[in-house]
């Protein structure tokens, strides 16, 4: 198993210049266990390549959403945690972050140091990621007591994500927050972000439409996270729409190939 993911991503991007993945947070409180499975299922057949499971507030266990998900589909399924809570061993890897702009050593180390020994006995998949996050941050940002970048300073992520590759990272994830309003993160952000590192960038945070997505990707995103969109569209149109953005992000990912 150790290795398959990422081989998969490696892979995706040399062949297809860039990749979507489609956010679930399997939250109890606020979506049933049925509506994460459909949108999973939609997700894939929208041509989504693969599936993040994670939020920053989790009320429940997510072991039993994390088993199903993936028994429902067959690209892979990455935890994206917020907290320790967020670990299972049913997923296909885990995204091992580090909120590395957070002001409290916990989200940048402590939880990692917590969660590791389970991650290393169940031998479930690691991928190393910067975790970066940009203003407004939303709830993300609160919980991991995080100093958000101002988004017309795009040099200070800049050096944190040149850091992360010096230190063995293999993607670095800029974030606006789950549900930021604005478009996502500033094109001119990842523009400069992208030009100092050679690992894949990540984005995520207020990309709602086909156009938001496609300028990320032209500005040097390898990988757009959707979360938001699917919850509000998907289930409307039967992924019509996101099957639309998928193909704009992979005609614009083409391009860089
Ligand atoms: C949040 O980047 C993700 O961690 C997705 O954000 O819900 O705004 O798509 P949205």
């Amino acid at each position: 198993m150790t290795g398959k993911v990422w081989k998969y991503i490696t892979e995706k991007l040399m062949s297809e210049g860039a990749c979507h993945f489609s956010l679930l947070d399997p939250d109890p409180l606020s979506t049933s266990i049925e509506t994460v499975i459909e949108l999973a299922t939609l997700a894939e057949k929208a041509g989504s390549d693969a599936l993040m499971i994670g939020g920053s507030t989790i009320f429940g266990v997510i072991d039993d959403a994390v088993a199903k998900i993936g028994e429902s589909v067959d690209i892979p399924t990455i935890l994206f945690p917020g907290n320790i809570t967020g670990v299972s061993e049913h997923a296909d890897a885990i995204f091992f972050m580090s909120l590395l702009n957070s002001t409290n050593p916990y989200y940048i180390i402590g939880a990692q140091a917590l969660a590791a020994p389970k991650i290393k006995l169940t031998g479930i998949e690691t991928i190393a990621m910067a975790y970066l996050m940009v203003a407004p941050g939303k709830t993300a940002s609160w919980v991991g007591d995080a100093k958000p970048f101002l988004r017309d300073k795009p040099k200070l992520p800049a050096m944190y994500a040149i850091a992360a590759e010096l230190l063995g990272m293999k993607l670095v994830y800029l974030e606006a927050g789950s549900g930021a309003e604005g478009g996502g993160v500033p094109p001119e952000m990842i523009a400069t972000v992208s030009k100092f590192i050679d690992i894949p960038l990540i984005t995520g945070g207020g990309f709602n439409d086909e156009k938001s997505v496609v300028t990320a990707v032209e500005a040097g995103a390898s990988i757009v996270v959707q979360g938001t969109y699917l919850e509000k569209h998907v289930q409307k149109d039967g992924g019509e729409g996101l099957a639309k953005i998928v193909k704009g992000l992979k005609k614009a990912g083409t391009k860089r190939v």
